[in-house]
């Protein structure tokens, strides 16, 4: 692959690496981030993690997480090569991206500039690539389950040895982005992949019991609060979580992590839809499909984007406003169907 044979090169001739993602880190962004500096560290490399957001508390688990977000003291100095994972473009990390000498980028989102040609408003400022740095050596694989797969792969075409806290890492961000192994971009390959990672030593039950059978007592009281907004209607089914219900319950926006596939599950739902409240006239929207619709579409329409099953937005509007909107939305997509 040329993608791939182009980035070892790169990192081979080069010294300094910075690894960015996008803002909230989930288990992909975070496993393949602490993989990837782990490897290169591992060969000689000078690499560090840069996000805008900590890692959340249900990621700390992962081995090295210290080594998120902690930066050389002192103002950023140029780096050799930049690194943008699990995403694949600048206004996804949140952050002004620093200076380096090549920008690299490895992801499995469809790319931002397809999602225009699929409809996103060119009067929406996060449509407009123009105004950030041009990436040099783009290796976008949508058919990937997780960009951990992506990094696996990297350090094995790069003969890095894979370790216990290597593997643990890309395990969960294998893991993370496949629900579990449950989801439709589950393939032989991420099982063959995850195989050879428990091999190296992940734990399985670690995973599982970290990311999905574990909830604070009042993340429970958050998700009972969430569950009595439930509505279904026309195949669409949603629910919200607001300011108060963080307030009541002595919880934040972390502690909303997969509510959005809650609505999901019922029977003759074809998309759900969480709103979570982020200002006072603002929410976060996230979709779930259950194959049907393409959801990372509807997003679009939103200046949003994801994956076909899985996709998010911002819209600014009350949560009467919001939902009237979105909810339209979503009712014509499953009627095109
Ligand atoms: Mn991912």
């Amino acid at each position: 692959m040329k993608a791939l044979s182009e980035i070892t090169r790169l990192i081979k001739k080069n010294k300094t690496f910075l690894i960015v993602s996008h803002l909230n880190p989930d288990g992909d962004s975070a496993g393949s981030c602490i993989a990837l500096a782990l490897g290169l560290k591992k060969i000689g490399k000078t690499a560090f993690i840069l996000n805008k957001d900590h890692l959340p508390k249900t990621l700390k688990f992962l081995p090295f997480s210290n080594l998120f977000n902690r930066l050389p003291k002192g103002r950023l100095r140029e780096f050799d090569v930049l690194f943008l994972l699990d995403c694949n473009s600048a206004d996804r990390t949140g952050i002004k991206i620093p200076k380096a000498k090549n920008i690299v980028v490895i992801d499995h989102h469809i790319q931002h500039k397809k999602m225009q040609d699929a409809g996103c408003r060119m009067q929406d400022k996060r449509c407009d690539r123009n105004t950030e740095p041009k990436p040099d050596i783009e290796w976008i694989e949508t058919n990937a389950s997780a960009t951990g797969e992506l990094v696996y792969k990297l350090l094995e075409a790069l003969h890095i040895p894979l370790d216990k806290g290597t593997a643990s890492n890309l395990y969960t961000a294998i893991f993370t982005d496949t629900g579990g192994f449950r989801y439709s971009n589950t393939t032989p390959e991420s099982l063959l992949i995850a195989s050879n990672l428990i091999v190296a030593g992940a734990d399985p039950w670690q995973a599982a019991r970290e990311i999905y059978e574990k909830m604070s007592f009042n993340r429970m009281k958050l998700l009972t609060l969430c569950l009595r907004t439930l509505k279904k209607q026309d195949g669409v089914a949603w629910v919200a979580v607001t300011h108060d219900m963080f307030e009541k319950t002595g919880t934040s926006v972390q502690d909303t992590e997969y509510f959005a596939n809650y609505p999901r599950k019922i029977e003759g739902v074809e998309v759900s839809v969480f709103f979570r409240q982020n200002r006072e006239e603002q929410f976060k929207v996230s979709m779930r499909s259950n194959g049907k619709v393409n959801v990372a579409d509807i997003c679009a329409l939103f200046g949003g984007g994801g994956h076909s099953n899985a996709a998010g937005c911002t819209v600014h509007g009350t949560l009467k406003e919001v939902q009237k909107k979105l909810l339209k939305a979503v009712k014509e997509a499953i009627k095109q169907k």
